[in-house]
């Protein structure tokens, strides 16, 4: 697979010299947010790599190449186009590929990239995880087996309470996967910086947990690893606001039927909605907030 991939010169030349990288994904943008903040998201989450001394990789499928950097006129259409864009997890890469087409890569599809380019940090939002009902309907996300098999460090603020948080931390534990908290003695949820779910190993100071990742990738990595980074303060949802939001979100996926792929972005469409844009914001806060930890991360490993 590694002759499908297509680096941006910028991305190239930081590989070459051995600097610091971070890979950033693409459903975030085609699914995870409305255009025009899709874009404006994703170019400020660059500038925030670079300005914490590390090169942003943004990562997606285009005419039939595994995309390691995209140029402003590449995120600009990703963006535009949005969901018509296909999302792309582990099993959908071969079909998008030999179409040509844009595909939006997952959290468990931008892992794979990365590894194949060596890049090692990625900074996202949230992760895919269990979702409720799940022992009923098995929705589980491929980014947790992911997460089991592909050595790369995903810098996320948790995840989001759309789903079953205690049986997420459960799958990843089943699949050996190390959560490390940034400053974080609980895992957080996303909105809100606490889930009342205790993580083992949290640290205060980023130069000891860069310490860590770098023994983690020593060992050798069989397994990527989670940093837990929570959502600034003055960005935080109030609780019952976003539950209240969630709660009616799940009702109305549920009465429409929303299945397979389409839940996740369904969900976090009608966030944005209901909550008259807090959720967008929320969102954006902490995703920059990922962008710049895994930007000093990168940079202290390497
Ligand atoms: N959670 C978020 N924002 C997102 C996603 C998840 O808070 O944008 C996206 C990520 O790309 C993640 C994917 O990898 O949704 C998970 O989708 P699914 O639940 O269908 O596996
Ligand atoms: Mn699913």
């Amino acid at each position: 697979m590694k002759h499908l991939l297509a680096f941006s010169e910028e991305v190239a030349q930081a590989l070459e010299a051995g600097g610091p990288i971070v890979a950033l994904e693409s459903t975030i943008i085609s699914h995870g947010m409305p255009w025009p903040q899709n874009l404006e998201n994703a170019t400020a989450l660059e500038d925030e790599v670079r300005a914490n001394g590390a090169t942003p990789a943004s990562i997606a499928l285009h005419g039939g190449r595994l995309k390691v950097g995209l140029s402003a006129s590449e995120l600009e259409d990703l963006a535009r186009t949005g969901q018509a864009v296909r999302k792309v997890s582990r099993r959908d890469f071969a079909p998008v590929m030999a179409s040509g087409a844009w595909g939006a890569t997952t959290v468990a599809a931008t892992m794979m990239v990365a590894h194949l380019a060596g890049i090692r940090v990625f900074a996202t939002g949230g992760i895919g995880g269990v979702h409720r009902g799940a022992e009923h309907d098995f929705d589980i996300s491929a980014d947790l087996t992911e997460l089991g098999r592909t050595p790369v460090a995903v810098v996320c603020a948790g995840a989001k309470s759309i789903l079953d948080l205690p049986k997420t931390l459960e799958v990843l534990e089943t699949n050996g996967v190390p959560i490390f908290g940034c400053r974080s003695p609980q895992f957080p949820s996303f909105f809100t910086r606490s889930s009342g779910l205790e993580i083992e190993d949290s640290f205060d100071d980023e130069a000891s947990l860069a310490r860590v990742l770098a023994q983690f990738f020593d060992l050798p990595a069989e397994t990527g690893c989670l940093v837990a980074n929570p959502v600034p303060a003055e960005f935080a949802l109030d609780k019952d606001d976003e539950t209240r939001w969630i709660d009616q979100a799940l009702a109305e996926a549920k009465q429409q039927g929303i299945k397979g792929k389409a839940v996740t972005p369904f969900l976090l469409g009608r966030l944005v909605e209901l909550s008259d844009g807090a959720t967008l914001r929320a969102n954006r806060a902490l995703v920059k907030n990922n962008a710049a930890l895994g930007a000093r991360l990168a940079v202290l490993m390497s």
